[in-house]
């Protein structure tokens, strides 16, 4: 037995070749005299209608035993039916059950029984058998492949740092512990002080696309304590040009998909827009501006609350970036203006109500660094080895993390971040 096709590349033109099909059965219709099985592949459906009278009764015997969800081959011949998804039906003529499933299904994937989110999670291999839910994941690979195609094009090596980390790098969010041998270490949150150690190496454009752990307390649609994050930075540069490479590589990416995830599109119901070049930017002091208007406090000084982002998204409707954001609420290493220094070079981008990036122009000077480091409350000799790199000729430079899963939200629509990940991992959720 092997599988010649799958679901898809069946049509009418296909009328009277032997095929042989294998996937799971996804309904079973038993009428008697005649039985229709809906077979489903990665792809699509095929109908397979096994009427008694051209079949023999032992096969027929055979389908009528079939459960839902086993795996199933079916060899059979292609016959045109307008009806048919497809517009095919195959008449069987050998059938094998290649793995029987278990009843009843602890989730149904016709999803005439609509399933919670946490009985899917449960039972994500199931889940993922609905086309509409694996849609998500292939318009991510689709994502995450244009966005190296598009890295490397533009001269961006890719590379891989070390996840098991020694010292903090974002302020403000924290960290995951981990026992390292006789040691304390933790999950790394960020490969920021990996790439900016890059920057000393000479090789200029680096980027790289790996998990990084947030131990966020707060359940929300949008956090999640295991995410992956596009990371770039780009020597001999400062923030316009990585906001530049930013926006360009968010719009590459949304026309790679538009234009080949059609069918998954489709199956999400959504209508993909590709935003126009370049981005609006709003300064921080006219965020506060806008969000005062709707009623909604926000002093200067402060990061934006969640009250406040809706208030932001309510006027700006597509992709935008923050620009000029106070020092004070920014980590150390982003480079202060020099004639404002409570002012920084740092920026968010946006989407509606939703932070996808943040990046900056970067803090090269040695002396700076380190004055910056203790302004934040840090000690400066847990990171002794990221300080001496800036001893020995660091150019200036710049660069962003783009979260991989919001970004896939706003290109799939989806409200709830763990529909992006596979097996996501929040405060309450370690399996499967
Ligand atoms: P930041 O902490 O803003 O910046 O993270 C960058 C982007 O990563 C995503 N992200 C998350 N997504 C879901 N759940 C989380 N818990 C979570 N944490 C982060 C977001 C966010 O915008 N070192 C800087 C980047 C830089 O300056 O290069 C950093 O990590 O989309």
């Amino acid at each position: 037995w092997k599988r010649t096709h799958y679901s898809q590349e069946l049509d009418e033109d296909m009328d009277g070749e032997t095929v042989t099909l294998m996937g799971w059965v996804h309904e079973i219709r038993d009428l008697g005299g005649i039985i229709f099985v809906l077979l489903r592949d990665r792809n699509g459906i095929t109908q397979i209608t096994a009427p008694s009278k051209k079949i023999t009764p032992e096969l027929m015997e055979e389908i009528r035993k079939f459960k839902k969800e086993s795996v199933i081959a079916v060899k059979g011949t292609i016959q045109g039916s307008p009806k048919a998804p497809g517009g095919v039906e195959v008449i069987p003529e050998e059938v094998k059950v290649l793995n029987e499933s278990k009843q009843p299904l602890p989730l149904d994937p016709t999803e005439k029984v609509r399933a919670e989110i946490d009985t899917r999670l449960d039972s994500r291999y199931l889940d993922l058998r609905k086309h509409s839910i694996s849609a998500i994941f292939k318009i991510k690979s689709t994502m995450l492949h244009s966005v190296r195609i598009f890295l490397e094009e533009k001269g961006f090596m890719e590379v891989n740092t070390p996840k098991l980390v020694g010292s903090a790098t974002e302020g403000g969010t924290e960290l995951f512990p981990i026992t390292y041998f006789e040691r304390e270490a933790f999950l790394g949150q960020s490969p920021q002080l990996y790439k900016q150690m890059m920057m000393a190496t000479g090789l200029d454009k680096v980027f790289e696309i790996a998990p990084i752990f947030r131990a966020e307390e707060h359940d929300t649609l949008r956090h999640l304590n295991e995410v992956i994050s596009i990371d770039a930075e780009l020597a001999f540069a400062d923030q316009e040009e990585a906001m530049e490479l930013l926006e360009k590589l968010v719009h590459h990416a949304i026309k790679e998909v538009k234009e080949n995830c059609q069918a998954e599109l489709e199956d999400l119901g959504v209508e993909l827009e590709v935003p126009e070049l370049p981005f609006p930017r709003l300064e921080y002091d006219e965020v506060i501006d806008i969000v005062n208007s709707k009623g909604v406090q926000l002093q200067h000084g402060e990061d934006l609350s969640r009250a406040a982002e809706k208030a932001l998204g309510e006027v700006m409707d597509g992709y935008y970036f923050i620009t000029n954001w106070p020092s004070e609420i920014k980590p150390f290493y982003v480079q202060p203006h020099e004639d404002e220094p409570e002012k920084s070079y740092a920026f968010d981008l946006m989407y509606r109500d939703l932070e996808i990036s943040s990046g900056a122009t970067r803090v090269h000077q040695h002396d700076l660094l380190v004055k910056q480091i203790k302004s934040k409350g840090l000690n400066p000799d847990s990171f002794q080895r990221y300080l001496a790199a800036f001893e020995y000729g660091m150019p200036p430079h710049a660069g962003w993390g783009l979260g991989a899963e919001r970004f896939t939200m706003c290109i799939t629509g989806m409200k709830n971040i763990r529909e992006t990940v596979l097996f996501p991992r929040d405060r309450r959720r370690l399996t499967p």
